[in-house]
């Protein structure tokens, strides 16, 4: 490809700095970089029952940084993860999650929904979230922090924006070792009392990270076949 020339558009708008691009390189080309990657998620499941093994903050954190480089409309990065590992917080989380379960799995959902959801097994039963060592609580930021000035700006695509940091963190505890699920008691609005959450911050969904329990099972579904969800033109 030729260089672009200078002033035109593919150089970005005049006045703003860009850099020169440093490509990853992981050594080996793509059809076996995608390949080991596709074997790495292939083992990726939602697990339920969480060892007490402790997870350190080290970990978390890289998790979370990682989760942070995140594409986000206009780059405005529209997200706050608040990791609890305090269990009086994740037993105040697990009841109030509980109540509102049990109001979904009793009255909330359509029988389709709980004949969709009964092969998974799920019920209004959440022990994983005190029992995993740490529950990271995502939030999607509706306006952006307040800069020095006390003003608040616009956000994009916020749920998109959050739905991919989630995804790559949700990769990272895979890659760790560790497991999760996503759990999105509906509705969410307890986690901005508990957490104690600015007007700004809206809860997006609740991860449980640790170590699988030994004795975790997982439910026997399948994934689609790749004709199924790719057609190429
Ligand atoms: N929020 C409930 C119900 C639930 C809904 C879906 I869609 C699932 O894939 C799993 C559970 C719960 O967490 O139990």
């Amino acid at each position: 490809m030729s260089q672009p020339t200078a002033g035109s558009s593919e150089m970005g708008h005049p006045g703003f700095r860009h850099l020169p691009y440093r490509p990853y390189v992981p050594g080996v080309g793509p059809e076996e970089g995608s390949r080991r990657f596709l074997e790495v998620m292939r083992q990726r499941r939602s697990v339920r029952f969480f060892s007490d093994r402790p997870v350190s903050e080290e970990t978390i954190r890289n998790l979370i940084a990682a989760a942070g480089t995140s594409p986000s409309g206009a780059n405005k990065q529209p997200w706050r993860f608040v990791a609890i590992r305090d269990a009086e917080v994740k037993r105040q989380i697990r009841v109030a999650a509980e109540e509102e379960e049990r109001e979904f799995y009793a009255r909330r959902a359509t029988p389709e929904w709980l004949a969709d959801l009964a092969p998974l097994g799920t019920d209004p039963s959440k022990p994983f979230l005190e029992n995993a060592p740490w529950v990271i609580a995502v939030f999607k930021l509706m306006r952006t922090d307040a800069d020095e000035r006390g003003e608040q700006a616009q956000v994009y695509y916020v749920n998109e924006s959050v739905g991919i940091a989630t995804g790559i963190l949700i990769a990272g505890i895979h890659q760790a070792g560790l497991v999760t699920l996503t759990h999105t008691p509906s509705p969410m609005g307890f986690l901005s009392t508990v957490l104690e959450r600015a007007a700004h911050e809206r809860p997006f969904l609740l991860l449980p990270v640790g170590y699988p329990a030994e004795w975790a099972t997982v439910p026997d579904i399948s994934r689609k076949e790749l004709g199924q969800i790719l057609e190429i033109r």
